[in-house]
């Protein structure tokens, strides 16, 4: 089953001042898993139905490790360490003063952010042991599966592969995408393998589109 959906790029920001959200038939629904646990309930889609509850509790392991540990080690090296990665993410998608806005006046916001979550507080070389470890145990538990918990893909997929496809195709220079490359060609091939499946379109849905709708917000379809 696929769910038609379009992109919102005009840079809202949910209730909880966060992003990303979603919106379902006037419902709106704040963070990602939630958006997930909601179009699930509301579809009946049986995500993991499959999996084992021991697979389960090591899926959610490894969401969270990407989404609450790996996720930080990435913005430190973003937005502290070398912010002309962020070159390729921004691309032609903001005016030279958006970019410089983004990666300064972000960037002062990402590091008081950093501290209080306690992963700025690490020195440079501790930061990226912490990304390192983390980066080769996805490639050590994913080995040659197709998927993170097997043959096919679960939920938990969805945040691995959101969290690697920054690594892999947006954070260029840094020392994340380095060794990927260098030393975990099994992450590499892996968002390979989810973007070919679920975006044969890719190329095509990462140029930019833009369109204005009625209420005059600007969409990127992507
Ligand atoms: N667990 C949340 C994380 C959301 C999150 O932290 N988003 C970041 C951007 S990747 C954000 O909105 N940051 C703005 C802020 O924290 O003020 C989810 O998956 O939706």
């Amino acid at each position: 089953m696929s769910i038609l959906f379009q992109n919102d790029h005009s840079g809202i920001m949910s209730s909880k001042r966060k992003t990303p959200w979603l919106e379902y038939n006037g419902n709106t629904i704040a963070d990602s898993q939630l958006g997930m646990d909601f179009l699930s309930d509301r579809l009946d889609l049986q995500l993991d139905i499959n999996l084992s509850q021991e697979h389960r509790a090591v899926a959610r392991a490894f969401r969270e490790l990407a989404e609450e540990n790996l996720y930080w080690t990435m913005c430190y090296e973003s937005f502290v360490r070398n912010p002309k990665s962020l070159d390729v993410l921004l691309k032609d998608v903001f005016s030279p003063l958006k970019k410089f806005m983004f990666k300064n006046i972000i960037g002062f916001f990402v590091k008081r952010q950093l501290w209080s979550q306690g992963m700025g507080r690490h020195s440079d070389s501790e930061i990226w042991q912490i990304g390192r470890e983390d980066l080769t145990a996805l490639s050590q538990y994913l080995g040659e599966k197709p998927y993170l918990m097997g043959a096919e893909p679960c939920q938990a997929d969805c945040s691995v592969f959101g969290m690697l496809a920054m690594v892999v195709w947006q954070m260029r220079g840094s020392r994340h995408e380095q060794f990927v490359y260098a030393e975990l060609p099994n992450l590499v091939q892996y968002c390979e393998r989810v973007r070919d499946r679920f975006w044969p379109d890719w190329d095509n849905r990462c140029k930019r589109l833009d369109f204005v709708d009625d209420n005059h917000k600007i969409y990127c379809q992507r």
